[in-house]
């Protein structure tokens, strides 16, 4: 939010205004998805789409007001660049979403999961709680003018971070051996997509170590954290529907029958 900001040549401020415009359109996408298919699910499932609707709502949500914010960050200059027009980019909102969506993925994780009850709510307890610590710490980092500072918060947040991760490996990896084999492949890549997206958020953040600087590193940023939003928010979404369509198909559901 206090962050200085560089100027940026029209096809960097381009590359950006585009890509939240193509995040925005792949969340409502995806949500008019999770609604249309509801039926395809059994009903036990269907709580896990509304959640992915309810994910990707918040996102299309936030991704309207950075966009609106990093118009409102710029202005173009009589040389044909944009540079600061004086009022701050909010960051912030990135990190709002986040602190309401990352819970939800894990709600909807564990829905999946089908553990017991009390199974459930004390690892979604200790998840959540992780996550809050996650992000919170995050932030600080984030808006941070020096890399020490950045570097130090970064450090923080990433301790929760790797536990949630090996909680949710761990917990995938021992769901899996009961699973139908089509259902185990879906398992087993949604642990991939898990990894690979939650994991490229840490390493966008590091893009100021990674020898990226001024509008490089703010650009890359920007670009980074869209991506895998859009991965891990409608991507995931529709991973989850797969598995969810995989499991009522083995447990004898099917849309006719329901319809008859
Ligand atoms: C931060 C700060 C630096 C250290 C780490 C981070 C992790 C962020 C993650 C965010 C995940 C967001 C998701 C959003 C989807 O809706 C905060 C960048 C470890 C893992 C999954």
């Amino acid at each position: 939010m206090i962050m200085e900001l560089s100027s940026l040549t029209l096809g960097e401020y381009s590359l950006v205004y585009n890509l939240f415009s193509f995040t925005i359109a792949s969340m409502l996408a995806a949500g008019l998805f999770f609604i249309l298919a509801q039926p395809r699910v059994a009903p036990k499932y269907r709580i896990s789409l509304i959640v992915s609707t309810l994910v990707v709502g918040i996102a299309a949500y936030h991704y309207f007001r950075i966009t609106g914010s990093w118009v409102d960050a710029y202005t173009l200059s009589e040389a044909g660049n944009y540079v600061a027009s004086g009022k701050p980019f909010n960051d912030a909102y990135r990190y709002v979403d986040w602190l309401l969506t990352v819970p939800l993925l894990l709600v909807e994780l564990v829905l999946v999961l089908n553990l017991s009850r009390e199974k459930s709510s004390s690892m979604l307890t200790k998840l959540v709680i992780a996550a809050g610590a996650m992000i919170i710490l995050g932030y600080p980092g984030e808006i941070a003018m020096d890399n020490g500072t950045r570097a130090l918060w970064g450090f923080l947040s990433t301790i929760p971070f790797v536990y949630i991760v090996w909680v949710l490996w761990k917990q995938l990896g021992d769901t899996m051996g009961d699973q139908p084999e089509r259902v185990r492949i879906l398992f087993r890549n949604i642990r991939l997509l898990l990894l690979g997206t939650w994991g490229f958020y840490p390493i966008v953040y590091m893009a100021p170590f990674l020898g990226l600087t001024g509008a490089e590193s703010q650009v890359a940023i920007q670009v980074g954290y869209s991506i895998a939003d859009v991965l891990a928010k409608a991507g995931y979404g529709v991973m989850i529907y797969a598995i969810a369509r995989e499991k009522s198909l083995a447990e004898g559901y099917s849309l006719e029958k329901a319809a008859a």
